[in-house]
């Protein structure tokens, strides 16, 4: 057993005992974080390339995060919105501003994010655009993902995210990701939004066309359909860009955002748009007891001001190209393929080589967190925060595992790209 693991075995036999297992963790105990680096119960230390699927996009223990964090605590911290506190002003019309918005829903968790922007676009659609009573309908594209509430699973076509959840909510099409002909062809009378993902995550880093976006701009404008943007996992930095629409000089109606919005420190999310939108809910139509908290507006607000110097965004651009450039290295040498933009790139393993699993635990054990995606892609989002040396320090890492695997699977070397494969055993 990884040394980790013997230090860590209460921990481990406890949450074995007591937690739900609905997820399969690699067997890391992780005590501590600092910047791009985390620290296990048995102190060794690791190179985190997950930054907890893009949420801890500013280190762990970000210095202006956490003091904004340690301030509020001392002050106040949940007041519900039944009363008003002294943050959510600041935080609102600073994340508006970031966006080049008027107006903020705030929430708490991205999929909460998600379900408001729905209900948003069916009360838009109902009040403004005129679409008959429970007959809006919202166009989504297939390998989605958007959280885990069963309205959002019901549009999943992820049978793994939906097996024995049913029954369903009604409303939603899902047309082919990147094929913007499909998406206006499912657009009729009754639909209300477009609900995308900029890059889509958890299918792999998967980026469309570069017109793809423009393109559902456009379409949407001519059909009064709103075009909202999950920005959750793709936006405050990832990109190289606040967010991943304007790598692609679009604007949608409304941004959902999570993730580092709460700087890794809180849950904080919003539905940002224009008051012509987000202004058709009216009081008592929806809430959260978390939504808007002194707290989280607080460390929201350190995020927007961290966002606005346009620091993080340069350095995630400037990394990103070292780090695309590092993995692009490696294929034919155990990669099939590279995708990403800006820190974030999906790397395909070739399964003759090894699982995304067998990689990432054979990554764990030379130092380097990562997770894979669908079997054989393994996704790279370091914190922004992360040096140019470490970044390095994870490519030689894959390089050598990759290696490593290549050799136990009895091929001299990996296939190279367009060889005929080896024969095991030679
Ligand atoms: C899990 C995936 C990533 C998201 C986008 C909304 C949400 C997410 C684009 C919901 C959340 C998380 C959820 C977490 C793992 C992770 C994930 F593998 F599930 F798909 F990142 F790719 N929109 N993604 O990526 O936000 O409610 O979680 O705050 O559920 O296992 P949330």
């Amino acid at each position: 057993m990884s040394a980790t693991v013997d230090a860590g075995e209460t921990f481990l036999a406890q949450e074995d005992a007591h937690a739900a297992h609905n997820y399969h963790p690699l067997e890391v105990v992780v005590e501590r974080g600092d910047g791009a680096w985390v620290t296990d119960v048995s102190g060794r230390r690791y190179l985190d390339c997950l930054a907890a699927y893009s949420a801890v996009n500013f280190g762990h223990g970000h210095p202006a995060l956490v003091q904004a964090a340690k301030d509020q605590l001392d002050r106040i911290t949940l007041t519900s919105r039944a009363f008003h506190n002294d943050r959510l002003g600041p935080f609102v019309t600073a994340l508006a501003e970031l966006a080049g918005k008027d107006m903020v829903l705030p929430m708490n968790t991205g999929a909460e994010a998600v379900e408001s922007g729905i209900k948003v676009a069916r009360a838009w659609g109902y009040r403004v655009k005129g679409v008959v009573p429970n007959q809006a309908k919202i166009v989504v594209a297939d390998g989605n993902f958007h959280g885990r509430t069963t309205t959002i699973i019901s549009f999943s076509n992820d049978e793994q995210a939906r097996a024995d959840f049913g029954p369903f909510t009604p409303g939603f099409v899902s047309v082919p990701y990147g094929d913007a002909v499909a998406l206006e062809a499912a657009i009729d009378e009754n639909t209300v939004a477009v609900l995308i993902e900029p890059i889509q995550g958890e299918a792999g880093i998967v980026v469309p066309p570069v017109d793809y976006l423009p393109a559902i701009r456009e379409i949407t404008t001519r059909h009064n359909v709103l075009f909202i943007a999950d920005e959750i996992q793709s936006g405050l930095g990832r990109t190289g860009a606040t967010f991943q629409c304007d790598n692609v000089g679009v604007v949608p109606d409304l941004y959902l955002l999570g993730k580092a919005l709460g700087g890794g420190i809180v849950p904080v999310s919003a539905v940002v748009g224009n008051r012509d939108i987000l202004g058709v809910l009216r009081p008592g139509e929806h809430g959260s007891t978390f939504g808007g908290n002194p707290l989280a507006a607080a460390v929201g607000l350190a995020v927007v001001e961290l966002l606005a110097t346009g620091e993080m965004q340069e350095r995630a651009r400037m990394l990103g190209a070292r780090l695309q450039g590092g993995l692009r290295s490696l294929i034919g040498r155990g990669v099939l393929e590279v995708r990403g933009a800006g820190l974030w790139a999906g790397v395909d393993v070739d399964p003759a080589v090894g699982t995304g699993r067998a990689v990432c635990e054979a990554l764990m054990q030379r130092g380097v967190l990562v997770k894979d995606t669908h079997g054989s892609t393994i996704r790279f989002a370091p914190p922004i925060v992360v040096s140019a040396d470490d970044l390095d320090f994870a490519v030689e890492q894959l390089a050598a595992v990759l290696e490593e695997l290549a050799q136990r699977s009895g091929r001299s070397r990996p296939v190279r790209k367009g060889e005929a494969p080896v024969p095991s055993g030679d």
